[in-house]
């Protein structure tokens, strides 16, 4: 197509990539040249990122872009067309309707992680006749990427919005305790709401605030939260019969333990289960795409594969999802330099590490 030529142009550039400090110290004490200049730079960048991906997604076989990754595709491109298309930014005015298109572009592409959940699912199941196909790294630079575009497109447009304690959408106070309270809460309704109980969490030690995205790190911890509530919930309901436990308090349930720790460069946080651990032949299954630990019952009863469970995704409940949680936790984890780990303890329970890098100068992005 007549677009070609821009997308190859602009894939030949390399991603320009920030450190959390970088975008603090752009971001504040703003003026009229700094907006227009955040602007300038996300009109040059966004269309770089997505050239990168529209390249992937042309190197997939034909039956895989086809359905909600097409669609995908067409999204990228138009918002590739869209940001390149745009006039030079002279002044305000052209920094206030791009940031219109900016926002217009986020909330567009709201739904691409669950395109590329039903896409895999679909791919898979056309593939497993055909040939072996792997697609989590494809799957992880999509989200690596799209983390990325997002944070630069939502960090230029919260740039108009002044709230204490932030630039744009970085929290430079960022308080790991007070995320994990918010988590802790929201994931305890929806627990209750699933379940009809609450399992307890105890929350020990203090770390200091980070230079942080608020929202990548409530995503990470309330999804923990819940893989954790939900394994101690089955476990118990499994172990004891149903009638005695609906007659059992909250206490009865073992604890979720959960102890906050931080060194020079570091805040970690450790979240403990004793739902059981995870059965070690799905262990190795656990942070890839398109698996749901939802599933964990179902396969033992049938001695499922991988594959077949992917066949059963997305009819679950709040407390699970398209099996994308953990990978992508996993990845919100790295993006600014931190980590996340899983330990299972066979029969008892989890231990899930999230490290955090407390400095702000490590650059975006993952390597994988
Ligand atoms: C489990 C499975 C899991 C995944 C992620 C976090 C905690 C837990 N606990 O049993």
């Amino acid at each position: 197509t007549v677009h070609d030529n821009a997308v190859a142009r602009y894939a030949k550039k390399e991603p320009r990539k920030h450190t959390i400090n970088q975008l603090i110290q752009f971001g504040k004490q703003l003026n009229e040249q700094k907006l227009i200049q955040s602007a300038r730079f996300v009109h040059q960048e966004l269309p770089v990122r997505l050239a990168h991906r529209i390249i992937d997604l042309r190197s997939l076989p034909y039956y895989v872009v086809c359905g909600p990754i097409k669609r995908i595709y067409d999204v990228y491109v138009e918002a590739f067309e869209s940001v390149r298309n745009f006039r030079k930014i002279q002044d305000l005015q052209d920094e206030k309707e791009f940031t219109v298109l900016l926002k217009h572009l986020v909330d567009e592409s709201a739904n691409v992680v669950e395109l590329l959940a039903h896409g895999l699912r679909l791919a898979l199941l056309r593939a497993s006749q055909r040939e072996h196909l792997d697609l989590d790294s494809f799957v992880d630079q999509m989200l690596i990427s799209r983390i990325g575009r997002r944070m630069i497109a939502e960090q230029h447009v919260m740039l108009h919005e002044s709230r204490p304690g932030f630039v744009g959408v970085i929290n430079t106070d960022c308080s790991p305790q007070q995320c994990l309270n918010i988590a802790y809460q929201e994931c305890s309704r929806i627990c209750f709401r699933q379940y009809g109980v609450e399992v307890p969490v105890q929350i020990r030690g203090s770390v200091s605030t980070i230079p942080y995205i608020p929202y990548h790190l409530h995503y990470i911890l309330l999804e923990l939260l819940k893989n954790a509530m939900r394994a101690v919930v089955e476990r118990h309901f499994t172990q004891n019969n149903h009638k005695n436990s609906l007659l059992l308090g909250k206490d009865s349930m073992p604890p979720i333990e959960v102890l906050l720790t931080e060194g020079p460069k570091q805040v970690t946080i450790r979240i403990s289960d004793q739902g059981g651990g995870i059965s070690l032949d799905i262990l190795p299954s656990i942070f890839r795409y398109g698996f749901s630990t939802m599933n964990r019952l179902r396969e033992e009863e049938q001695g499922g594969e991988w594959d077949r469970l992917v066949q059963r995704q997305s009819v679950d409940g709040p407390m699970a999802g398209l099996g994308f949680g953990l990978p992508l936790s996993k990845l919100y984890a790295q993006y600014f330099g931190g980590n996340l780990q899983l330990i299972s303890m066979d029969g008892y329970g989890t231990d899930v590490y999230v490290h955090l890098d407390r400095t702000g100068d490590v650059l975006e992005g993952v390597e994988i």
